[in-house]
């Protein structure tokens, strides 16, 4: 493919064009790189509370220091310009700026946005705020957390408060990060925080999730923001083992569990019929499902922002499910459905590389749904990197991955889809949730006993590629 006028070509050895204006950024998260968890006001978390508990996180670790952005935002930000990304996803965190969960705003939380903010803009970087990336403060958790409906108005609190501080900067706003993950390894299988093991409060935790996101949408229109406003998903294309009947229902469990109990929901207003039929009969009430619960939810988006890392093959267990008494699956009512390995490259998180379930899922995002622009808002593989001889950080892998899911972008664009920005995860080696330090995702390397940073050799290659294809302005 030829660049035509305004489009200019991805560097080699990657065939195609991307869109002129075409987004270029990495994303990040304030938990897993601000640490600085007890200064200027910030309130507990969840995840601060969960970090507490032995065994919760695999290395012991917690976020109480992390990559200590919080002091160190200003080489942070010069590290971005050096890459040249014309946008940065942050989130910001909601208990330093409402610490006790209420409406009492804590001024120097926001003031550190606010700096962070007027740092990116100085530099000609888009900021791209995130308003829920999983920390929730603990005093909410303990009214019930996301199990309760109150909940969602206190997060449309949040959105206010953040608006009002920063809403004259900031034209790019993410109500919420994967709430599945909030959700299902929050209140289901316990494996990231509160750590419940509930699946009732899990699918509780989904709708006030969805309808936190919809209030948020709506105090942010009503606020006046002419700024394009979005939701994040972590979409996983989800394919039978074979074509035995049994295989392709556990697949559309699966896919109804992950992907569409979001997407039909904020994109269609209703959830999928299948899934709450399967809910139903597994005994699960669905009476947290108030009427106009969905029109708030269903509000009109600017902007799709995907996750995408990998895709699943399922196959059902039927009785033979291994896993069912071990530990309690995530995805609601799936204890029964088995993953199969279709031995694809892994990465350190055991994730099975496939750049075209990338493709596949943002086309049929274009084709089932009326989707608004899409966004890729993250995308990234952890990987073994250790600093070699001369302090380098070698990274052939993760170069290999961005590119391969880059040029399945491009596939996807070349069939119609609206994709207009790239985000990769993440600029930072950083706290990996319940894998604490131990899975590496950054572009650039951290020490994490010295806080230096390295530019992984993923980091140069990712600048050349958007150097050859322009930051872009805002869409
Ligand atoms: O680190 C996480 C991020 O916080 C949310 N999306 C997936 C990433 C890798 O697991």
């Amino acid at each position: 493919m030829t660049a035509t006028a305004g489009e200019r070509a991805l560097v080699d050895p990657l065939p195609g064009v991307f869109p002129s204006g075409f987004r270029w950024g990495v994303a990040t998260a304030a938990y897993q790189i601000e640490g600085a968890a007890t200064e200027d006001g910030r309130g507990p978390s969840i995840w601060d509370t969960f970090a507490t508990v032995p065994g919760h996180i695999a290395d012991g670790s917690d976020g109480l220091v992390a990559c200590d952005h919080y002091h160190r935002w200003a080489e942070d930000l010069d590290l971005l310009e050096w890459l040249g990304v014309g946008a940065y996803r942050f989130s910001v965190s909601w208990p330093r700026i409402l610490p006790g969960g209420g409406s009492r705003v804590e001024t120097r939380g926001l003031d550190f946005y606010d700096r962070l903010v007027d740092g990116l803009l100085a530099r000609g970087i888009d900021p791209v705020a995130t308003l829920y990336h999983w920390d929730l403060p603990q005093p909410l958790e303990d009214a019930g957390g996301w199990a309760e409906r109150d909940t969602a108005w206190r997060f449309a609190d949040l959105a206010v408060a953040v608006h009002e501080r920063l809403g004259d900067r900031v034209s790019s706003w993410i109500t919420l990060n994967e709430p599945w993950c909030s959700a299902f390894l929050g209140y289901a299988s316990g494996n990231h925080a509160p750590g419940r093991r509930e699946p009732a409060a899990a699918l509780r935790a989904t709708h006030h999730l969805l309808l936190g996101h919809g209030l948020a949408v709506a105090a942010l229109r009503e606020a006046g923001s002419s700024a394009e406003v979005g939701i994040t998903l972590n979409l996983y294309p989800v394919h039978p083992a074979t074509e035995d009947a049994s295989d392709i229902d556990a697949a559309r469990r699966l896919d109804g569990m992950q992907n569409r109990i979001f997407l039909d929901p904020v994109l269609r207003g209703s959830y999928p019929a299948d899934v709450l039929a399967d809910l139903s009969a597994r005994g699960f009430g669905l009476d947290h499902i108030q009427p106009g619960d969905l029109d708030t939810i269903s509000a009109p988006i600017d902007v799709l922002g995907v996750n995408y890392y990998s895709s699943f093959c399922v196959r059902s267990a039927g009785d033979a499910a291994p896993h069912r008494n071990r530990h309690a699956s995530p995805w609601v009512g799936c204890d029964d459905v088995d993953f199969v390995s279709r031995h694809l490259p892994l990465t350190h998180m055991d994730w099975e590389v496939d750049p075209d379930g990338l493709r596949q899922m943002l086309v049929r995002l274009a084709g089932d749904y009326k989707t608004p622009p899409i966004v890729i808002t993250e995308n990234g593989a952890a990987y073994r990197d250790l600093p070699g001889t001369t302090g380098q950080v070698d990274d052939p892998e993760r170069i290999q991955f961005v590119e391969s899911h880059l040029r399945a972008a491009l596939a996807a664009i070349g069939e119609g889809v609206p994709l207009r920005g790239y985000f990769l995860w993440s600029l930072l080696d950083n706290l990996e949730w319940a894998w604490g330090y131990s899975r590496r995702f950054g572009v650039v390397h951290v020490d994490f006993a010295t806080q230096q940073r390295t530019p992984k050799s993923s980091a140069y290659r990712y600048r050349e590629i958007v150097a050859a294809n322009g930051p872009g302005p805002a869409l």
